[in-house]
């Protein structure tokens, strides 16, 4: 039988192999797989407890709240907050940035952008969802962190990642070093190694995208659709990003949300949905750019909430959608 190793045990292997690591980082991403167990747990009985359902509030982006967001919500930023390492948050079900008090008198040295419970609208049916959180640095120690100190580019990243709670719950995460996938194991309660340095195929058989939309799209996206229809790839579309990019990562395909008349700049969110996603499928081998053809981990970000459009997956198939974009678009890029 082979060796199981757990995510605590390969966190810690990593720090040891880099002996200059204060094992903050670690310590955080410790932290952030503990929330994803107890995240993972409510998902899981949310058919039994009547924890199902629209809470009744509208987060202030309109979209409607429920239960479960908010209890993940709750869940992560208290997680967070106890770590010791985490000096503000910023999350997708709170307008304003979320400061953390010093624990110890400690400073902190890292900011998260999280997206708590990805794909909400898929809660009630049993479909499945995600956590999203990208991990950066305080640029400034010595100036007071606030909203702005998020507002750097995904290149500065230091740690990013996602939970996929699906048949089994996977973490997948990257420091910047390659991509690895963990597995829940439910009996031990530990997330163990499954998927060791994790490469995007070069291409795949797989398009996803809200195909739905088809007649809002720009010119150049529906030439595109139709191209991959010629080609007979197949379509799949789950609703939730985290589900549809964890497929192309491991079947390879891509996955595009570009700009709709509802959503001129995109409907996704750069900080915590775009940004993570892009540096676990760039670290994976993948490419992940803008509809303006701008790579989403040089975007410059001007707000924490900031939307932006996505394409993103097999980096042969992302540079064929360039193509498109560069050919038919009526804009200019
Ligand atoms: P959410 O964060 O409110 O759940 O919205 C993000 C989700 C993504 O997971 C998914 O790709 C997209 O919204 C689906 O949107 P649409 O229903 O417009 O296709
Ligand atoms: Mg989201």
């Amino acid at each position: 039988m082979s060796k199981i190793t757990t995510l605590d045990e390969f966190i810690l292997h990593n720090e040891n192999l880099h002996p200059e690591s204060t094992g903050k980082l670690s310590s955080l991403l410790r932290d952030i797989g503990v929330a994803a167990k107890i995240v993972n747990r409510e998902v899981n009985k949310a058919g039994l407890v009547n924890i199902l359902g629209i809470e009744g509030s509208e987060n202030f982006t309109g979209d409607m709240v429920q239960k479960l967001d908010i209890f993940a919500n709750e869940k992560m930023i208290s997680l967070l907050s106890n770590s010791g390492e985490c000096a503000a948050i910023v999350s997708e079900e709170n307008e304003e940035m979320i400061s953390v008090p010093k624990v110890k008198n400690i400073n902190a040295n890292y900011l998260v952008a999280m997206d708590p419970l990805d794909g909400s609208s898929n809660i009630d049916v049993n479909v499945s969802v995600g956590t999203i959180f990208g991990i950066y640095k305080i640029q400034d120690e010595n100036k007071e962190v606030t909203a702005e100190s998020f507002l750097q580019k995904g290149v500065e990243v230091i740690a990013a990642g996602y939970v996929l709670y699906g048949t089994s719950t996977m973490l997948v995460y990257t420091t910047g070093n390659g991509v690895n996938g963990f597995t829940l194991d439910p009996s031990i309660g530990e997330f163990c190694l499954s998927h060791p340095n994790i490469k995007i195929p070069d291409r795949g058989n797989y398009y996803s995208v809200n195909q739905g939309y088809y007649l809002k799209f720009d010119v150049e996206m529906r030439r595109y659709i139709d191209y991959c229809s010629d080609l007979n790839l197949r379509l799949r579309y789950i609703g939730s990003m985290v589900s549809d990019v964890h497929r192309m990562l491991f079947q390879g395909g891509i996955f595009l949300y570009p700009n709709t008349r509802k959503y001129p700049q995109g409907k996704l969110r750069l900080l915590y949905e775009c940004v993570p996603m892009s540096m676990v499928v760039e670290q994976a081998g993948g490419h992940a750019i803008n509809t303006k053809l701008e790579r989403i981990m040089e975007v410059q970000p001007v707000n924490i909430h900031q939307r932006s459009t996505i394409v993103i997956g097999s980096p042969a198939m992302v540079k064929e959608m360039q193509e498109f974009i560069k050919k038919y678009t009526q804009h200019e890029v």
